[in-house]
C-alpha cells in the first residue's frame, strides 16, 4: 500500500473538511496525522500539543471513548507518540452519513471497513506500537428489549472487569518492552457488545456518580481510571467501603493538576536529576546506586511528606535500601551536599568517629520537611544493612514505639517503606512484616510502601525473579490496595501518592505504590548492564529523562511557557552548580586517619542495686494474683495463683513468679514493659499466665497491667520480622524494658539476620544502641535437636567490643535482678538470656524472699556449699541446668572434691570475679563443664577467654562433637547426660 499517497490525500481531505479553519502551518513539525472529520477539535489541538513528534490518531473514532482517539486533546497529548489505540474492522455508518461523497468517502470506507491488518501495516511501517481493538459487527441493531437487558448485565460485568483487571492493559512500563495487548476480559467483543452499543445508555447502575451514561462514556471513564498510566488493584479487598472509596476517587476524576503542583513536581525532578548528574560527573564509576530512571520517587515522597505534615502527623519514619538512598537523603531529608560529599571522599566525621562505620548508602539520617503550606514534620531514614528488606520490621517497631510514646495518641508516626521490585517479591520478611501489619501488638496504622520497580534485580529480570504477575502481589494478602504507576508520568505518580496517603489515613491499613521505571545504569555505576539486558539498555539509552519529558509535556500542553521551562532548566543548572560549589574545596582535605586502636576487653560494669522493698514485692504479688469480682478463673489456675501468692512467704519463689516480681516492680517505678513472643502470654511451658481468661465468658484480664504499662503480646509465628520489630521498638523507646521471647531458643536462628546485622553490629556500624532483651529457652532435656539449644556459641562468637550481654541465670532471683538491671541501668546494650525449661518447676531452683529485697545480679555464683579448699581438687565452672544436675549428684553421692562455680554472665566476661574464686582453690584444676556438644555451647569461648584474660588452661567436659545440637532419643539423651555428669564428678 502506498501510505505516502494515502496520507497526502487524507490531509487534503482534512483541510477540506475543516473548511479552511485548519491552516497547513498548524501541521508544521508534525510527522504524520491521520484523523477524520469527527475529530476537528482534536485535529486543531494535535499539532500544538505534539509539535515535533509523530502524531497518530485513530480513524473511526467519532464519539468513541477518549482512548480511541475521541475528541479529547489532553488524552491525545498523553498518548504521545508512544502508543496509539484505534479501531479496525468497524463500519461506522455515521461517518458515511455525515460526510461528503467522493474520494473522502471511499478512503474512509476503506479505512473503517477495510482490510484487516490495515492499521497494523500503517503503524508497523511507522515503528509506532499499536493496539488494535476489534469490534464485532452488530448483526441486528434493532435488538429487542430482552437482549437489551442482557446487554446491560454484560456491561455491568465489563465494568467489574475493568475495575478488577483494567491494570493489565494500563501503560505502566516507560520502556514499553512488551507489545501492548488487549485482555479478553476487557474487550467489549467478549461480552457480545458492538460498536452499535457505544451510544446506548447504560441504565443498570451509576458510575462516577452519574446515571444513564452511554457505554462509550462508561468505557471512557473506566479506561481513564484504570488503564492509563495508573493501574489499580483493589478488587481483592473484601471491605466494600474501601473499594468504593477508591472507585469514588478515580472514576470520572479530573486528572488535571493545578499549575503550582506541576511546578513543584518539576522542581523535585530537577533536584533529583541534578543530584545524580553531579555525583556522576564528580565521582566517575563510584558506587552510588543512582535513582536515574526512577526520579519520580522524589516527587512521590515530597507529596506524602507534605500530606503527612499538613495532616498534623509527628514524624515520617522511612526504611529503604541502597537504590536512590543518597538522593532521598539529599532531597527529602535535607542532608547537606557537603556531608554526602565528605562520605564519598571517605573522610571520617569527627563527631562520630567511634565504631567501624558503614558504607555511605546504609547510614540513617534525620531531618525536617516543610510542606508547601509551611508545616514542619520530622523525617527519619533508618540505618539499614545490605540484607534487603531486613529493615522493614525494624522501621515498623520504631514507628510503633514512637506512636506509643506520643501523648496525642493515634497513629501519628507514618512508616514509609521503599523497596526494590526483586527484593519485595523475593524476601520472605516482606510477607512477615505485612502479616504483622494489622496485629494489635504490631500495628502502626498503615504503612505506605513504594516499590521502585526498575524491572531488574541486579541482572535478574522478572521472569527469573518471581512467579507472580506483579512484584507487589504479596501485599494482596493483607488486602492492601496496589497502585501501579508509570514512573515517567510524574503527575500520575503524585496523584497516586496522594491517594495512597489518604487511604492510609482513612482505613489505617498498608497501601502500595508500585512505580514502574527503569535503571539508567547497571546495578551500580561500575557495572555494564548490556551483557545481560542488551535490548532493555538500548531502549534505556534512547529514553530521555523524566525531567526532560515532563518539561516538554508541560510546554506542549501549554501548561508551561517556554520562558518558564528555561527558568526550570536554569534552576536545575544552579542546583548542580550549588553542589559543586559546596564541595569544591572539600576534596582537598585529607581524609582523617582511619587507624583503629585494638579494643579493650569489655569490662563488667559496676553493680546496680536492684533489690526491692518487701512491701513492694508484696504489693506486686497481691496484684499479680488477684482477679476482679465476677471473674471466673480456670480451676487449675486458681490453685496456681494461690501458690504464687504464698511463694514469697514460703521462700519458694519459682522462675515465673520471680519474673512477675521483676515486671511488677519495674511497672511501679514507671518503666514500660513490653514482652512479645509466640504464646508468650501464657508461656510456652504454661508457666507465665500473664493474661487470664475467664472460664465462663472468655473475657481477658491481665493482672500486672493494673500496675502500669505492661504490654504483653502473643506474636505471629515469625522470628525474623518479630525480632526485627522488637529491636526497632527498643531503639526508639530506650526507656522501656523490651523483650522478645523464643518459643524454644533454637528458633532464634530464623532471626539470625536481625541478630547479626542489627543486635550485634548496629552500635559499631551506626552508633545505634538498643536495650533489647532476648529470652531464649535453652537446655538439654531430651526434647530433640530443635528443642535444646539456643545456640549460645553464636552469640559468644558475635560478642566483641562490648556490644552484647550474654547471661545464663540459674535462679529466679538472679533472673529478677538481671531484668531489673537491664531496665534501670543508664546503659543500653542488648541482653541475650538463656532461659530455662525444666528449671521453671525444679524445687531446687527456687529463691528465698530475701534474695529479692537486696543485692544485684551476680555475674558468677560461688559454690553455696562453700567446700573447704583443702578438699577441692577441681573447680568446675558451669552454668544453668547442668549445675543442678551436678549439684544433685554430688549431694546424692557425697562428692566433695569439686567446687561448682556458676558463670552466670559470659559476656562481658567477669574475669576478676572468676579469678577471685580460683584464688580460693589455688591447688585445684580448672574445668569447664557444659551440656552442649564440644563444638557448641560456651566451650571454645571459655577456653579462649580463660587463657587470654586469666592465663588459665581449661579442661573441658562436654558431649561429643556433633553436627546436630542434640539427639532425638530420650534414652540416648539420658545416657549422655549421665555420662557427662559422671565424667565431671569422677574425672575424665
Ligand atoms: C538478602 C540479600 N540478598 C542479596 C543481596 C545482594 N543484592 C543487592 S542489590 C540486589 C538486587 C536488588 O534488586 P531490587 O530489589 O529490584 O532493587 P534494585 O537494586 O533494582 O533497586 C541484590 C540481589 C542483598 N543485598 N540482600
Amino acid at each position: 500500500m502506498d501510505f505516502a499517497g494515502f496520507f497526502e490525500a487524507y490531509e487534503e481531505i482534512i483541510r477540506k473538511v475543516n473548511s479552511g479553519r485548519l491552516s497547513p502551518s498548524d501541521f508544521e513539525g508534525t510527522t504524520v496525522t491521520i484523523t477524520n472529520p469527527g475529530m476537528i477539535g482534536t485535529v486543531q489541538s494535535v499539532p500544538r500539543l505534539m509539535a515535533g513528534q509523530a502524531c497518530i490518531v485513530g480513524v473511526g473514532s467519532i464519539g468513541y471513548p477518549a482512548e480511541y482517539g475521541g475528541a479529547d486533546p489532553q488524552t491525545l497529548a498523553e498518548l504521545g507518540v508512544g502508543k496509539v489505540v484505534t479501531l479496525t474492522s468497524t463500519y461506522d455508518h455515521r461517518v458515511i452519513q455525515g460526510a461528503e461523497s467522493g474520494e473522502f468517502l471511499r478512503l474512509v470506507e476503506r479505512l473503517l471497513t477495510g482490510e484487516d491488518g490495515f492499521y497494523e501495516d500503517v503503524f508497523a511501517s511507522l515503528g509506532v506500537p499499536y493496539v488494535p481493538v476489534h469490534w464485532r459487527r452488530d448483526v441486528n441493531p434493532a435488538a429487542d428489549s430482552d437482549e437489551r437487558m442482557q446487554k446491560q448485565s454484560r456491561i455491568t460485568q465489563l465494568i467489574i472487569m475493568y475495575r478488577a483487571r483494567g491494570h493489565l492493559i494500563a501503560e505502566l512500563d516507560p520502556l514499553q518492552q512488551e507489545p501492548p495487548a488487549m485482555h479478553p476480559e476487557l474487550d467489549p467483543a467478549t461480552y457480545g457488545l458492538t460498536i452499535w452499543d457505544l451510544d446506548r445508555p447504560y441504565v443498570a447502575g451509576e458510575i462516577a456518580g452519574k446515571r444513564g451514561l452511554s457505554l462509550g462514556e462508561v468505557l471512557a471513564i473506566l479506561r481513564d481510571a484504570y488503564c492509563r498510566t495508573v493501574g489499580i488493584e483493589s478488587m481483592h479487598i473484601q471491605e466494600p467501603d474501601q473499594t468504593a472509596w477508591i472507585q469514588k476517587r478515580v472514576e470520572g476524576a479530573d486528572a488535571s493538576m493545578p499549575a503550582e503542583d506541576q511546578r513543584q513536581i518539576l522542581k523535585k525532578l530537577n533536584e533529583a536529576e541534578a543530584f545524580e548528574l553531579f555525583l556522576h560527573r564528580r565521582y566517575v564509576g563510584h558506587k552510588r546506586f543512582s535513582l536515574e530512571g526512577a526520579e519520580s520517587l522524589i516527587p512521590i515522597l515530597d507529596s506524602v511528606l507534605d500530606d503527612a505534615a499538613d495532616a498534623g502527623m509527628d514524624e515520617v519514619m522511612v526504611g529503604m535500601a541502597h537504590r536512590g538512598r543518597l538522593n532521598v537523603l539529599a532531597n527529602t531529608i535535607g542532608k547537606s551536599f557537603g556531608q554526602i560529599f565528605r562520605e564519598f571522599e571517605g573522610s571520617i566525621d569527627p563527631d562520630s568517629a567511634q565504631g567501624s562505620g558503614d558504607v555511605k548508602y546504609h547510614v540513617g539520617a534525620s531531618g525536617k520537611h516543610t510542606s508547601r503550606r509551611g508545616t514542619d514534620i520530622v523525617v527519619s531514614v533508618a540505618s539499614n544493612p545490605s540484607h534487603l528488606e531486613a529493615v522493614d520490621p525494624v522501621v515498623e517497631g520504631m514507628a510503633r514505639a514512637k506512636q506509643d510514646l506520643t501523648e496525642r495518641g493515634g497513629d501519628l508516626v507514618l512508616p514509609v517503606l521503599i523497596h526494590g521490585d526483586a527484593a519485595f517479591a523475593g524476601q520472605g520478611v516482606v510477607a512477615e512484616t505485612l502479616a504483622m501489619s494489622q496485629l494489635r501488638g504490631y500495628r502502626t496504622g498503615g504503612t505506605v510502601h513504594v516499590i521502585v520497580n526498575n524491572q531488574l534485580g541486579f541482572t535478574t529480570g522478572s521472569d527469573y525473579g518471581r512467579s507472580s504477575q506483579y512484584a507487589s502481589d504479596v501485599a494482596r494478602m493483607v488486602q492492601a490496595p496496589i497502585f501501579h504507576v508509570n514512573g515517567d508520568d510524574p503527575e500520575a505518580c503524585v496523584r497516586v501518592a496522594r491517594l495512597a496517603f489518604a487511604f492510609r489515613q482513612q482505613f489505617h491499613k498498608d497501601v502500595v505504590i508500585d512505580m514502574y521505571c527503569y535503571r539508567r545504569f547497571g546495578h551500580n555505576e561500575g557495572d555494564d548492564p548490556s551483557f545481560t539486558q542488551p535490548l532493555m539498555y538500548e531502549a534505556i539509552e534512547a529514553r530521555r529523562s523524566v525531567r526532560k519529558l515532563y518539561t516538554e509535556t508541560l510546554v506542549n500542553r501549554g501548561d508551561l511557557s517556554v520562558e518558564e521551562a528555561e527558568q526550570a532548566l536554569e534552576q536545575f543548572r544552579q542546583r548542580m552548580q550549588q553542589a559543586f560549589d559546596e564541595t569544591k574545596d572539600a576534596g582537598r582535605e585529607k581524609p582523617a586517619s582511619v587507624e583503629r586502636r585494638p579494643p579493650e576487653p569489655a569490662a563488667v560494669r559496676p553493680p546496680v542495686e536492684t533489690g526491692v522493698d518487701r512491701s513492694t514485692l508484696d504489693e506486686v504479688a497481691e496484684v499479680a494474683t488477684t482477679v476482679p469480682d465476677g471473674f471466673t478463673v480456670h480451676p487449675k489456675l486458681e490453685k496456681w495463683l494461690g501458690q504464687r501468692r504464698a511463694a514469697l512467704e514460703k521462700d519458694q519463689v519459682d522462675w515465673s513468679t520471680g519474673e512477675a516480681l521483676a515486671f511488677g516492680s519495674l511497672l511501679l517505678q514507671g518503666v514500660t514493659v513490653r514482652l512479645a513472643g509466640q504464646d508468650t502470654r501464657r508461656g510456652t511451658f504454661s508457666q507465665r499466665h500473664s493474661v487470664l481468661v475467664d472460664r465462663r465468658n472468655g473475657g481477658e484480664f491481665c493482672p500486672l497491667a493494673q500496675l502500669g504499662p505492661f504490654n504483653v503480646y502473643d506474636s505471629l509465628l515469625s522470628e525474623f520480622a518479630a525480632v526485627g520489630f522488637e529491636y526497632g521498638y527498643s531503639v526508639a523507646n530506650p526507656d522501656a524494658l523490651v523483650m522478645w521471647e523464643a518459643q524454644f531458643g533454637d528458633f532464634i536462628n530464623g532471626a539470625e539476620v536481625i541478630v547479626d546485622q542489627f543486635i550485634a553490629a548496629a552500635e559499631d556500624k551506626w552508633q545505634q544502641t538498643s536495650g533489647l532483651t532476648l529470652l531464649l529457652p535453652h537446655g538439654y532435656e531430651g526434647q530433640g535437636p530443635e528443642h535444646s539449644s539456643a545456640r549460645l556459641e553464636r552469640f559468644l562468637e558475635l560478642a566483641a567490643e562490648d556490644n552484647l550481654q550474654v547471661a545464663v541465670p540459674s535462679t529466679p532471683a538472679q533472673y529478677f535482678h538481671l531484668l531489673r538491671r537491664q531496665a534501670l541501668r543508664d546503659l543500653r546494650k542488648p541482653l541475650v538470656v538463656m532461659t530455662p525449661k525444666s528449671l521453671l518447676r525444679l524445687p531446687a531452683a527456687r529463691s528465698a524472699g530475701a534474695e529479692f529485697t537486696q543485692g544485684t545480679f551476680r555475674e558468677i555464683l560461688p559454690d553455696p556449699r562453700q567446700p573447704h579448699p583443702s578438699v577441692v581438687s577441681r573447680v568446675v565452672l558451669c552454668q544453668g541446668k547442668l549445675y543442678y544436675d551436678l549439684a544433685g549428684r554430688m549431694e546424692e553421692e557425697d562428692v566433695r572434691g569439686a567446687a561448682l562455680v556458676r558463670v552466670e554472665q559470659l559476656y562481658p566476661f567477669p574475669a576478676e570475679q572468676v579469678r577471685a574464686q580460683l584464688e580460693l582453690y589455688p591447688k585445684a584444676e580448672v574445668w569447664w563443664a557444659q551440656e552442649e556438644p564440644e563444638n557448641m555451647g560456651a566451650w571454645y569461648y571459655m577456653e579462649r577467654v580463660m587463657r587470654a584474660r586469666l592465663g588459665v588452661e581449661l579442661t573441658g567436659v562436654s558431649r561429643e562433637e556433633s553436627a546436630s545440637p542434640a539427639t532425638g532419643s530420650l534414652t540416648l539423651h539420658q545416657q549422655e547426660q549421665r555420662k557427662l555428669v559422671d565424667r565431671v564428678l569422677r574425672g575424665l
